[in-house]
């Protein structure tokens, strides 16, 4: 790898629509701040950038469904969305965002440059509208009844029900969700970036320059320029986001994956007015964006793009490490359906224990695959793990340590090849951990630093101080110089993953933060040293505790169930009781249509003159919703043929088509299954 002098780390701009959940944490917020915790250990300069992503559908769906405006939502998510970050110990040099005026400035001469350059096209075509509310609707306001599994409010690019990718063309009975009314394609003017012109560069700069990037990202970059790029819109007709900044686009602005992005070098230009540039411009910047899957495309492909579309010495990122999703209790986490942990309650209901679920997401982190949280994992993993091997060895060692030796490091009086051997083992636990940090293992390197602990614990119960010291005080000193020795280097290794009980760690040690460099390298706490109190690192989760989360989630999953049931389209409940003589009167038989029109003003009626057998009679129905003239002439049907002539419209109507409604209310003619002669009679 290239020596670079510094890095510039990069988080996913959360969108400020709602809290953060378990879910962002593991795939994008824990790795990248192990990273960077990791890289100051180091002492390489470090940048670490984000904030919060307040443009885009989203934030306006979000104000919709709270009744307020997007303003109001973004304030309120951004500051829950910055405090839960700095509870878990995510600590950005700069969390911003992007409703900020320098952002709003930046972005906007962003575009303006690649217009001025004409790096765009500008396209008319044809958008979903609203003709009553007079606003373009964006896929996810377009609502109906998924063609897939039935579901009502499916939306215009996926059914929440089934997952199905939709288009907003699929739906049945579409309708918008500001006014209700049914959408009309309207054309509109945008400007798109020409990413086919890029695609031969994204070639030979990823697939051919990073193959180093790991295989999901790498793999969905290949079969996105494998399927051929086309120019990708930049701009929105929407009433919330950056406007677009050319005379005549009024009601437009900036899309948001345009713009967000942009969000990273506004926010570095926000902290570091003077010296930004430094940080994006100069090749001795490496720069690592840190993504979930979803995104994977905006950060190899689109925003990359942008930035060599602008040149003026823009860097590009040196790699993008992206995970994949985490599911909670068997079910994909979903903000809109309730269905996650959120970081500020879990606060609430295990105060203080921000490092277990730091532990148990990075420990099952969806780095390769989709992966679940479990509350019995959560529990197991903090009990027999933080508990019963990091925080147990650790206790036992300072806890004997001012038992025996008036809590000061005691010296090293009677050596064994044990103790040699154990210290020995220490380098090659910090040269695992480094290297699967440097290659965002976080997962491999976090099991390494357990593994150092559980040596320390096996260390301790095969040469018992507690059993020796009865006898032997010498070699219980020895032992346990040794043991603190390896609790000095636990509060290395752990430190880039679990920052709260390290710091404990280190105040029980009566140490400063340990350097990476003292790792595995002699001695740590030289004898006579003074530890400071004794405290629990760990404290374990009762099964209460686990109960009650699973209680709510039992609960929010019953609550969503009923729901469900009740918005489901129902079958017409049974009617009342016939008798065989009622049905006898009946006279159903199946008939021919003729002739088929539309009832002159009116949406609904369809004039059909039809053979049934007997004769040839006018009935007119109301099946012109589902049916065309054209569709029904020629058509076999059955009908009821004695029911008493109406006039309809001043048509004397004589008899029923017989109709079958759907669940999702439409109506399809009932046919015999094969072509009978007109007059069958059916009974
Ligand atoms: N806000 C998407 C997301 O939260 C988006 C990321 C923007 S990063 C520039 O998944
Ligand atoms: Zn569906």
């Amino acid at each position: 790898m290239k020596n670079y002098k510094r890095n510039l780390i990069t988080c996913a701009l959360p969108y400020a629509n709602g809290p953060v959940h378990i879910g962002h944490l593991a795939g994008v917020y824990v790795p990248a701040d192990i990273y960077v915790r990791y890289l100051r250990m180091r002492s390489r300069e470090t940048l670490f950038v984000c904030g919060s992503d307040e443009h885009g559908v989203p934030v306006t769906m979000a104000a919709r469904k709270e009744g307020c405006s997007p303003q109001d939502i973004v304030d309120k998510y951004h500051g829950i969305i910055k405090n839960a970050f700095k509870d878990f110990g995510i600590n950005f040099d700069i969390y911003s965002r992007t409703s900020s005026e320098t952002h709003r400035r930046n972005a906007s001469q962003f575009f303006r440059k690649l217009y001025d350059e004409g790096k765009f096209i500008e396209k008319e075509s044809e958008q979903f509208y609203d003709p009553e509310a007079n606003v373009f609707l964006a896929d996810r306001y377009i609502v109906g009844t998924c063609p897939k599994c039935g579901a009502e409010g499916a939306y215009g690019d996926q059914c929440e029900k089934c997952g199905s990718t939709l288009s907003p063309e699929e739906l049945i009975n579409p309708h918008s969700k500001v006014s209700g009314a049914e959408p009309v394609k309207k054309k509109t003017k945008h400007w798109y970036l020409p990413l086919e012109q890029y695609e031969s560069w994204l070639r030979e700069w990823i697939l051919d320059g990073h193959k180093e990037w790991k295989t999901n990202v790498y793999g969905q970059v290949k079969s996105w320029l494998d399927g051929g790029l086309q120019p990708r819109a930049v701009s929105r007709d929407l009433d919330w986001g950056v406007p677009v900044p050319v005379e005549g686009a009024e009601g437009k602005v900036l899309y948001v994956w345009f713009d967000a992005p942009i969000g990273y070098i506004s926010n570095t230009i926000e902290l570091l007015p003077d010296s930004w540039e430094k940080w994006w411009k100069s090749e001795d910047t490496r720069m690592i964006h840190f993504i979930g899957k979803d995104n994977i495309v905006f950060h190899c492909i689109v925003f990359p793009s942008m930035l060599k579309a602008y040149g003026d010495g823009f860097i590009l990122p040196d790699n993008v490490p992206s995970n994949e999703f985490l599911n909670l209790e068997g079910d994909k986490i979903s903000t809109s359906r309730n269905w996650a942990v959120w970081l500020h309650e879990y606060l609430q209901d295990f105060p203080g224990q921000q490092d277990t679920l730091r532990y148990v997401l990075t420990a099952n982190a969806p780095e390769t695959k989709d992966n679940d949280f479990t509350w019995k994992d959560f529990q197991a993993r903090n009990n027999s793990e933080l508990v019963a091997v990091y925080g147990n060895f650790v206790n036992r060692a300072i806890v004997l340590t001012h038992k025996y030796f008036g809590g000061k490091v005691p010296e090293n009086l009677s050596g064994a090849q044990i103790d040699a051997d154990t210290l020995a083992q220490i380098p090659a636990f910090r040269k695992a951990i480094e290297e699967n940090i440097e290659n965002f293992k976080f997962r491999e390197a976090l099991k390494e630093a357990m593994n150092l602990a559980r040596l320390g614990n096996k260390y301790l119960t095969d040469t018992e101080p507690w059993a020796v010291a009865k006898t032997d005080m010498d070699r219980t000193a020895s032992i346990l110089f040794t043991a603190l020795q390896i609790c000095g280097n636990l509060a290395i290794a752990f430190a880039p993953f679990l920052p709260f009980s390290t710091e404990k760690l280190n105040r029980m040690l009566n140490v400063e933060p340990g350097s990476w460099e003292s790792f595995g390298c002699g001695t740590i706490l030289e004898s006579g040293h003074q530890l400071g109190k004794a405290e629990l690192l760990f404290s374990k989760v009762e099964d209460e505790a686990i109960q009650k989360q699973l209680d709510r989630l039992e609960k929010i999953k019953a609550e969503r169930q009923a729901a469900e049931a009740a918005a489901a389209p129902k079958v017409a409940p049974a009617k009342e009781e016939c008798t065989f003589e009622d049905f006898e009167k009946m006279d159903i038989r199946t008939a021919t249509v003729l002739e088929a029109e539309r009832v002159p003003k009116t949406d609904k009626l369809l004039k059909l003159t039809i053979d049934t057998g007997l004769d040839k009679r006018v009935i007119v129905s109301g099946i012109a919703e589902y049916y065309t003239p054209e569709q029904m002439v020629g058509k076999q049907i059955c009908i009821l043929a004695n029911l008493k002539p109406r006039t309809i419209r001043g048509i004397e109507s004589k008899g029923m088509i017989l109709m079958a409604k759907q669940l999702d209310g439409r109506m399809r003619c009932v046919r015999a299954e094969e072509c009978l002669c007109n007059g069958a009679v059916v009974g």
